[in-house]
């Protein structure tokens, strides 16, 4: 299929960062005494930073204000972004990078299309500050995965329609949003497996034969 334009998510695809979510959740649920470990955490993957916390809360026999639910993931957020700070462009690997400025040669436009509301921070972590064409994630949308909202506004930025453009996702909730959008999904990791996806990559690079 000829796509001329590739949105891609961005923690699992690009680069990975939920080993820091994680991290930065449980010090958050240790200090209210909630129970979480890594296999709660897998259902936080693309979830948007509150829909995480209600996960996390479904454990916990307290109710929690909306004021304190804010104050929750502030404190999680300002752990997470700590723990981004110690990101470099080593951890952006050649096979993502070679692959991304391949497609780009081909003429694609390129696109992240991220729940996170620490996109720019992550992208300049990294060494990808100012590299894609269009950037739509958690600060400008209302709705989160599976809602395709995130994935509409990329295509919009890159000024094209739904069908001339390839969502790359590692979240079966952003495989969800892809399709829901009317959307082709190639999906790595969890959603290669997952049965709405369209192409199922095992690396990165098999991109570049799904993408002419
Ligand atoms: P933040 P993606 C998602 O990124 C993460 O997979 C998900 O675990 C996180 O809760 C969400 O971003 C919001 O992140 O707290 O930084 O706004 O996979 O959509 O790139
Ligand atoms: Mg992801």
């Amino acid at each position: 299929m000829n796509y001329k334009g590739v949105i891609f998510d961005l923690d699992g695809v690009i680069c990975f960062t939920d080993k820091y979510h994680y991290q930065a959740w449980k010090e958050m649920a240790d200090e209210i005494g909630v129970y979480f470990d890594e296999v709660i955490n897998n259902r936080l993957r693309g979830v948007s930073r509150m829909a995480s916390l209600e996960i996390i809360l479904e454990r916990s026999d307290k109710t929690y204000s909306p004021k304190e639910k804010e104050e929750l993931a502030d404190k999680k957020n300002e752990i997470y972004k700590q723990l981004l700070a110690q990101m470099t462009p080593d951890d952006l690997s050649e096979e993502v990078k070679n692959t991304l400025d391949e497609l780009r040669s081909r003429g694609c436009q390129l696109a992240i299309g991220s729940s996170s509301k620490n996109t720019k921070m992550i992208l300049s972590q990294i060494g990808l500050d100012g590299y894609f064409d269009a950037i739509s994630d958690g600060t400008n949308i209302t709705h989160s995965k599976p809602d395709p909202e995130v994935f509409l506004k990329a295509a919009e930025y890159l000024g094209m329609p739904v069908t001339d453009c390839l969502v790359v996702e590692d979240a079966q909730a952003g495989i969800d949003a892809a399709a829901a959008g009317g959307f082709d999904g190639a999906g790595i990791g969890e959603a290669a497996v997952y049965d709405k996806t369209t192409y199922r990559l095992n690396t990165f690079s098999d991109l570049l034969a799904v993408v002419k």
